[in-house]
């Protein structure tokens, strides 16, 4: 794992590049200066992490050269059942993965771990539920929401019929805001999950919602599910019909997507996922959840993911003091919303700045947002993969430094320019 300042201790890199460049330098050498990107700049990107060598050595196993369509042999029988010989191991594969990820989050939920993204896990938890033209309540995307929450240019935006909460004038999401909407619009499904907030979301409330007016309740953990698994959030588990998430941010696991659901709806998740959406899951990753699934039921995840949002608090307060505005004026998680639109410069200005000293985040719309997605208002910090490498709170503050340096260099260049 790599440490604060980029060491690589178990020297991952050497043989895993050294074995890649003798076949293709091009590819090798690209790869290499990746790593050294992530190894040298801070990463502040607040859906990446960096995963384990078990997990990325999983994942460029020998499972990647097995198809299993279908479901493990035991789970079910016939169609669903896989459609090719010689899975005896890759079965035992993904039942013990789906057994650690009940442990994970305490819980009975029937559980899916073949869905390729979040995108996925959502567009099969969706097809699993609804019609085309059916009405799903969700929160937009410039509200901290996700693509598939109904963005216009998205497959959730086309095909369903999405009606949006919003969050009031503070940043918060305003449940009586989701309380209206869900009376007045009568939605098959309300979805709460966010991509960009960092407050609680509040899932008794949700849930009670939506059984007031008889919707489905589906939570998009895909941010928060290292935090749920760690107690830094309350559980939507026993609330929520059907979570997804995925397994890559604060979960700190390879690319990929999970769907839980209760128990009885087991069928209708799987079939959404296969045959209907996707074809051969991706054992080797489904390996690499499992060993991330075993990492997130060690006690060291829950101090790490205590440190992530330790860390963030301590960034967001930093920047208040110097000044800055933070969106619901501060964090309860690993992901806070700096807004710039008091500056002349946008948050795409000061990503591309950021990027020329070693500083990796994205540019975020804020709530309100006068900008477009592709210039915005606001940046987005988030704390899990610098924590990975070791960041405590005192070199988070020194990061809201650093970026009001570039700030200031910003905010003078272009009065200059006025
Ligand atoms: N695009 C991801 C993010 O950055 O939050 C979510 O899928």
């Amino acid at each position: 794992m790599l440490d604060k300042v980029g060491n690589d201790n178990n020297n991952y890199n050497k043989d895993n590049i050294k074995t890649i460049k003798e076949s293709s330098p091009t590819i090798g050498g690209l790869i290499e200066k990746e790593y050294l990107r992530q190894s040298n700049n801070i990463e502040l990107i607040a859906s990446e992490n960096y995963s384990s060598e078990a997990i990325l050595a999983a994942c460029g196993s020998c499972l990647s050269w097995k198809y299993a369509e279908g479901y493990p042999t035991d789970r079910y029988s016939g169609s669903e059942s896989r459609y090719y010989g010689g899975t005896e191991f890759v079965d035992q594969i993904e039942e013990y993965c789906c057994n650690k990820w009940r442990e994970v989050f305490s819980t009975d939920y029937h559980v899916n771990v073949q869905p390729h993204s979040g995108s996925q896990a959502n567009f099969a938890a969706y097809r699993a539920f609804l019609n085309p033209g059916d009405t799903i309540l969700a929160m937009t995307l410039d509200n901290g929401g996700h693509l598939t929450h109904g963005s216009s240019v998205n497959f959730s935006g086309t095909l369903y019929n999405m009606v949006f909460y919003n969050v009031d004038d503070n940043g918060y999401i305003n449940m009586d805001d989701v309380r209206r909407k869900a009376e007045e619009l009568k939605p098959n499904l309300i979805l709460a999950g966010a991509s960009a907030y960092s407050r609680i979301l509040d899932f008794k409330t949700f849930a009670e919602i939506a059984k007031s007016v008889g919707a489905v309740f589906m939570v998009d953990m895909a941010h928060i599910a290292g935090l749920v698994a760690a107690g830094e959030h309350p559980s939507p588990f026993g609330l929520a019909d059907v979570i997804t998430t995925t397994t890559h941010k604060t979960l700190r696991g390879p690319r990929g997507g999970m769907i839980f659901a209760r128990k009885e709806l087991a069928k209708k998740i799987d079939s959404a996922v296969f045959p209907y959406s996707q074809g051969g899951p991706l054992m080797h990753i489904i390996a690499g959840k499992a060993i991330c699934a075993e990492e997130a039921c060690q006690p060291d995840f829950r101090k790490y993911i205590h440190q992530v949002v330790m860390n963030c608090k301590a960034c967001s307060d930093e920047f208040m003091k110097l000044g800055y505005k933070v969106v619901t004026g501060g964090t309860d998680n690993h992901v806070f919303l700096l807004d710039l639109s008091d500056h002349a410069f946008t948050g795409r200005d000061l990503q591309e700045r950021l990027d020329t000293v070693g500083i990796t985040l994205n540019k975020n719309t804020i709530p309100g947002d006068k900008r477009s997605p592709r210039q915005t208002s606001g940046v987005r910090i988030g704390s899990a993969p610098m924590t990975t490498r070791g960041f405590d709170e005192d070199d988070f503050r020194r990061v809201a430094a650093r970026i009001d340096e570039v700030i200031k260099e910003l905010d003078a260049e272009f009065a200059e320019k006025k």
